[in-house]
């Protein structure tokens, strides 16, 4: 279905697909179509943010033409040239990193497809490149994690950070308020960080790495949970208590860094919500109309001690 322009939308049909979503339907051409390019599958939250995409365009009866890019940004350019080629109604995805995107967003405009920003945002100086953001301040979610550190210790501390992927928005942001609290705090200090690609495995190498410069560690920030349980495997086998010997802050609160705050091996977790499939799929169908959309759309989200972790664990959706 092509976008209707201005006033001429007047009933906008989600029609029925003749069968699941993920483009492997018939469609009849009332039904909207919706080019994702997904950064990849490198997390517990990315894959719940997928499964929340997937079962929400489902519901919608939206055909989704859905791309895994695998963290490699020429993969989404690459995926969402081919969105183009195939004339979607309308583009979506999470981009890997925050700049390079104006090029082949220009070209999405040019071809008259809107184009909506889910989870990472971008870093371009032209916001008419896409409709709308949607997703987490992942500034705030820094300074959430810094406000627990800055209420929690007295004395000299001595941080790691496990980054997030270089040039992505999270990692970027997610540092930005964390430095911005403990600034404060001239006896709190990151003595070390390093880029741990959001992975568990990557986590785990880079805290073998700080254990094996560093033996006056007393916190991680870790950007996410993956990379934190990754950290207390490395923890484990150098013969330290994680949540006692080094006290970890992580991001996300993904099922299985739930779980480790609950038992102690994580001391607190900012929450980043990765259920972002329905709004994603009503904002599809209002700008697939031509309806006018808020420019930044933020999704509510808490933090977590190891007893409201507990508390939560039973009801938790991811
Ligand atoms: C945040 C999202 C981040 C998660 C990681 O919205 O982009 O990417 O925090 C994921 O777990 O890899």
């Amino acid at each position: 279905m092509k976008r209707l322009l201005g006033p001429v939308a007047v009933i906008v049909l989600a029609a029925a697909t003749a069968c699941g979503s993920n483009g492997s339907s018939t469609t009849d051409d009332e039904t909207i179509t919706l080019g994702f390019s997904q950064v990849g599958a490198e997390s517990g939250w990315r894959t719940a943010n997928t499964e929340s995409i997937q079962q929400a365009a489902e519901d919608a009866g939206i055909d989704l033409q859905f791309s895994d890019a695998q963290q490699k940004q020429e993969n989404q350019i690459q995926a969402i040239r081919s969105y183009i080629q195939q004339d979607v109604d309308v583009i979506a995805f999470s981009p890997v990193v925050e700049t390079g995107w104006d090029a082949v967003l220009l070209e999405a405009q040019r071809a008259d497809i809107p184009v909506i920003l889910t989870d990472r945002a971008i870093d371009s100086d032209d916001d008419s490149l896409y409709e709308t953001f949607l997703g987490s301040d992942f500034v705030e979610e820094g300074r959430k994690a810094g406000e627990w550190l800055v209420d929690n210790v007295e004395d000299e501390t001595n941080v790691v950070e496990l980054q997030g992927t270089t040039g992505a928005a999270p990692a970027i942001d997610r540092n930005e308020g964390f430095e911005e609290v403990i600034a404060d705090r001239p006896d709190i200090e990151i003595i070390d960080t390093q880029d741990g690609d959001f992975t568990r495995s990557g986590g785990k190498e880079v805290m073998e790495a700080f254990l094996r410069s560093h033996d006056d560690i007393d916190v991680v920030y870790s950007h996410n949970d993956d990379m934190g349980l990754g950290a207390i495997e490395a923890i484990q086998a150098a013969g330290l208590e994680p949540g006692e010997d080094i006290q970890i802050i992580t991001v996300d609160a993904v099922q299985a860094g739930m779980e480790a705050l609950a038992e102690g091996d994580i001391n607190f977790i900012v929450e980043c919500n990765p259920l972002l499939g329905d709004q994603l799929m009503e904002l599809v169908e209002q700008v697939a109309a031509g309806e006018e959309v808020s420019a930044r759309i933020e999704v509510e989200e808490t933090t977590f001690t190891p007893e409201e972790a507990e508390a939560a664990l039973p009801e938790r959706q991811y």
